[in-house]
């Protein structure tokens, strides 16, 4: 996919978001996958001293690497990465496949962060075809988590999104809105017309889940021209393309003046057929790109200030 010659809008700064470990790539996918609460603690930190100004978080249990909601284990992670950087804290509220919608808010009740992922749809979240690989599988859970999801609806309903902004919003926390299709920008105004949430809105586009829109320039155009029809000036935003399509379209986000999210939780890979071996790699080659664009990296507390949040 190559960026179409748009020139890039000079003005602004970048916000680098980057997702360190999340729920869907499995350990046996690659070494460098954070697991650990050691490793989710030093690839945030080392990806916040490289430019990410968001980091976004999930928790994994440390012996077999299963995504888990338990407070215990963020909490052997989320006071280091506080007191060892400056970046904002987003916890995910999508959590992992086979969660409860309150296991999936226990983390960001208990620690109430600046940010928190709000899944703004149900979709069909297929990574099955990854089942199929021929792994050496590290653990037994794995296979069978991945085959499961051609059978999966990673469920999101009105009503979950308002029990969500319900027990989330009174702590003071703002919200990275996940879009994975049109709709969900539709679905999002809906709740900004009912005045349940505040602009300004920090909407994550998101490509090439199987499942969501697909991954190509016309739609993420697409997607920003529905933005702009719904929510004007109200918005910021920023791409996240899954997989191999993470670069490409951060890419062209970046020259259409968006913000950009990048992390193992998307994508494992620095280049074709090479794993990154941190988060960091990836936070240095998307800043690198920025830079050479003639643009700057946003800072946590510039970051703050554009989406509005409470503070560390
Ligand atoms: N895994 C991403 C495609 C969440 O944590 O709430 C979206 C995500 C969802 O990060
Ligand atoms: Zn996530």
């Amino acid at each position: 996919m190559t960026a179409k010659k748009i020139p890039a809008q000079k003005s602004k700064k970048v916000i680098i978001s980057c997702a360190i470990t999340g729920s869907i790539h499995t350990p046996s996918m690659s070494p460098y996958l954070p697991v650990t609460p050691d490793q989710i603690a030093e690839q945030s930190v080392q990806a916040a001293r490289v430019g990410a100004a968001i980091i976004h978080l999930h928790a994994r249990k440390p012996t077999t690497g299963e995504p888990t909601s338990d407070t215990t284990i963020f909490s052997q992670f989320i006071p280091r990465i506080e007191q060892d950087c400056d970046a904002i804290i987003n916890i995910s509220t999508g959590g992992g496949l086979g969660m409860s919608l309150d296991d999936r808010l226990n983390a960001a009740q208990k620690f109430q962060p600046e940010l928190c992922s709000l899944n703004m749809g149900s979709i069909n979240f297929d990574v099955s075809r990854a089942a199929k690989a021929d792994m050496n599988w590290k653990n037994s859970w794995e296979p069978l988590f991945l085959k499961q999801t051609d059978n999966m609806v990673f469920k999101n309903t009105f009503r979950d999104i308002a029990y969500i902004l319900d027990r989330i919003s009174p702590l003071g926390t703002r919200f990275e809105y996940e879009c994975y299709d049109v709709g969900h920008l539709y679905n999002l105004a809906h709740f900004a017309e009912q005045g349940l949430i505040k602009p300004p809105f920090f909407i994550q586009f998101i490509f090439g889940v199987m499942g969501g829109i697909g991954a190509d320039t016309q739609n993420m155009e697409f997607m920003k021209q529905t933005a702009d029809k719904l929510f004007g000036k109200d918005y910021l935003w920023s791409v996240l393309g899954a997989g191999r399509h993470q670069f490409p379209m951060a890419e062209h986000a970046i020259q259409m003046g968006g913000n950009v999210r990048v992390g193992l939780e998307d994508n494992l890979y620095i280049a074709k057929g090479q794993l990154a071996k941190n988060n960091a790699e990836q936070v240095l080659a998307i800043r690198k790109i920025i830079e050479q664009k003639g643009l700057q990296v946003a800072g946590p507390d510039e970051t703050r200030e554009m989406l509005g949040l409470k503070g560390k």
